[in-house]
């Protein structure tokens, strides 16, 4: 312990208010660190990212589907605990409901005797591992979507899973709520007040009373006890308050650096997938998240204050695809590497005010300093500085993972700064400034091995190799000299803004300017939280233009695109 504050003191403060401190639920789940999300369900057997809500139940039938080997995976990922798409966007429960005609209760799968919820709570159980439900509110298969009848029988779903599974860490809901659906055949568009609609408060003094120890994720709305990070790219910001105001609207801005401020403890989740999509497509194999990658979301996740729900989608045989599993093991097997030695270990350590030395018993070589706050008194530091003693000289050191600044703000459960090796005599840790008087529970440093970065692309479009152009802010056309034959048209949306994301399509062909065949139109589900490229598939067609309207944007009156590709037979 670096305390910088003696035992004395620090007993004394615990009664010195210094901002909202957590809960024990609160404090049990930050210390989980790194926990797993599994998606699967209908979706798994369609290719897509969010399901209509009319998905044939029929295709439910996995050959070898595995939840033991979901859990040891996970486990042997790292991670402390699972959370299931119990229920996602479409409304297909993996769990026979009672309340609904729409789960495995009507598939092939074990002549409609399955649970995958209950397989999967005892598999993670036999591992060790906590158990929590993601459960969507939207959904797109039920006629009472958008009456409060529906609320009544989301709340019927939610008590079936929080009564009949054991201990549940953490409820999940989703931001995505409202939209097209299928809604018991209306086929049409329900939008609802996110915030009145489902009564939450209501909602949330159940699960409290159903199960007292779990944490009620939540996207800035009604405050549960943990927050959304505002994107799913995996990182959150590098100043990281656990701290929100109890009323009012949660901006991307406090959803991804908390408000230093804040009157409530709401802490920071950041979720992410091993591959792009959340839910398995074959085309994504190749695709699965590098080491690098993995280790660039744990310093700017768990290393960041926050925790990690990584997920890992189950493939259409019922189980991880091998790609995800090697790469989920060996991202463990680097995080326990790189923290197996603290190099500060045998170190002296000096605290005078708010400066802590580490003089090293000879040169040592590191890349990584890591501190703590005994948060169970509040988040405190707002500031500091970082300093070795190389060749007798004092060098700052800054977060290299930051761009534009140090980066050494807040502190919170976990710290972990990262900078090009060096080898030093003595490290110099300043505390510059804080709310009150801080209370550090730990610094340590490792030696990180290099990791190969990932290779980056040429840089080269794909749509600079065609002939394109707006013919009217939402239409966009392609034209070859001669006819093609095109099978399939891919769109990344830009990927800093909002702005002009294609979220409805129409896709058009024509062999001479005037007669228009449509090819495709649909929805680029999730496409805003995950910019990441969509594919259009159709059966081959004949054409020397091709049209693509945007239907609908994501905000906006222009569409605009990261880039796009088309391919041919
Ligand atoms: C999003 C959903 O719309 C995605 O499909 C996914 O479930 C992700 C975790 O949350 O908002």
């Amino acid at each position: 312990m670096t305390g910088l504050a003696n035992a004395q003191q620090k007993s004394n403060m615990v009664n010195t208010p210094c901002g909202p401190v957590p809960t024990e639920n609160q404090l049990r789940w930050q210390g989980m660190e790194m926990y797993a999300f599994i998606h699967y369900s209908l979706n798994t057997y369609t290719d897509q990212e969010w399901g209509f809500g009319n998905e044939a139940l029929e295709l439910f039938n996995p050959s070898d589907l595995d939840c033991r080997q979901w859990a040891r995976v996970c486990k042997q990922a790292g991670m402390k605990g699972v959370i299931f798409t119990a229920k996602h966007h479409c409304g297909f429960c993996m769990w026979p409901s009672k309340y609904t005609e729409y789960s495995v209760k009507n598939t092939p799968w074990k002549q409609g005797k399955g649970d995958v919820v209950r397989e999967l709570a005892d598999a993670c159980r036999e591992e060790g591992l906590k158990f929590a439900v993601y459960l969507s509110p939207w959904d797109r298969n039920h006629k009472d979507y958008g009456r409060p009848e529906y609320v009544t029988y989301f709340r019927n779903q939610l008590r079936e899973l929080l009564t009949n599974y054991g201990d549940i860490f953490e409820v999940w809901f989703d931001g995505a709520n409202g939209g097209d659906g299928w809604y018991g055949g209306a086929n049409e568009t329900r939008r609802i007040n996110g915030k009145t609609y489902y009564e939450w408060a209501e909602t949330f003094r159940m699960i409290r009373e159903l199960q007292p120890n779990t944490v009620i994720w939540n996207d800035g709305g009604d405050r549960g006890d943990l927050r959304w990070v505002g994107t799913e790219a995996g990182n959150v910001g590098e100043t990281n308050w656990s701290l929100l105001n109890k009323q009012g609207d949660v901006p991307y801005e406090q959803l991804h650096y908390g408000l230093e401020n804040g009157d409530s403890w709401v802490p920071s989740e950041t979720n992410t997938s091993i591959r792009p999509g959340w839910f398995y497509h074959d085309t994504e194999n190749e695709h699965v998240k590098s080491l690098s990658k993995l280790m660039d979301t744990y310093y700017k996740s768990v290393g960041r204050n926050s925790t990690l729900l990584l997920n890992f989608p189950i493939a259409p045989n019922g189980r991880i695809h091998p790609n995800d599993s090697l790469r989920g093991i060996a991202f463990n097997k680097m995080i326990q590497e790189v923290f197996k030695t603290d190099l500060a270990q045998d170190a002296k350590k000096q605290t005078q005010g708010s400066e802590t030395i580490i003089t090293f018993g000879q040169p040592t070589t590191f890349n990584r300093f890591v501190a703590e706050e005994d948060i169970r008194y509040g988040q405190r530091v707002k500031k500091f500085a970082l300093e070795a003693e190389v060749n007798g000289l004092w060098m700052p050191l800054k977060d290299e993972l930051v761009e534009g600044s140090d980066g050494l703000t807040t502190i919170g459960h976990r710290r972990i700064i990262c900078f090009p090796t060096i080898t030093a005599t003595r490290l110099r840790f300043v505390i510059q400034n804080a709310k009150c008087e801080p209370m550090i529970k730990r610094t340590s440093v490792y030696l990180a091995p290099e990791l190969t970065a990932d290779i980056p692309d040429a840089g080269e479009k794909k749509s600079s190799a065609l002939h394109y152009f707006f013919s009217s802010p939402k239409q966009i056309m392609i034209d070859w000299d001669t006819e093609q034959t095109i099978t399939s048209f891919r769109y990344l949306p830009p990927q800093n803004s909002k702005k002009g994301i294609v979220t409805h399509y129409s896709l058009w062909a024509s062999t001479d300017w005037a007669n228009w065949t449509k090819v495709a139109s649909g929805e680029f589900s999730n496409i805003v939280n995950n910019p990441i490229w969509q594919t259009i598939k159709f059966a081959p067609v004949k054409a020397k233009i091709l049209r693509l309207d945007a239907d609908r944007l994501a905000d906006g009156n222009r569409m605009a695109f990261g880039d796009f590709e088309v391919e041919t037979q």
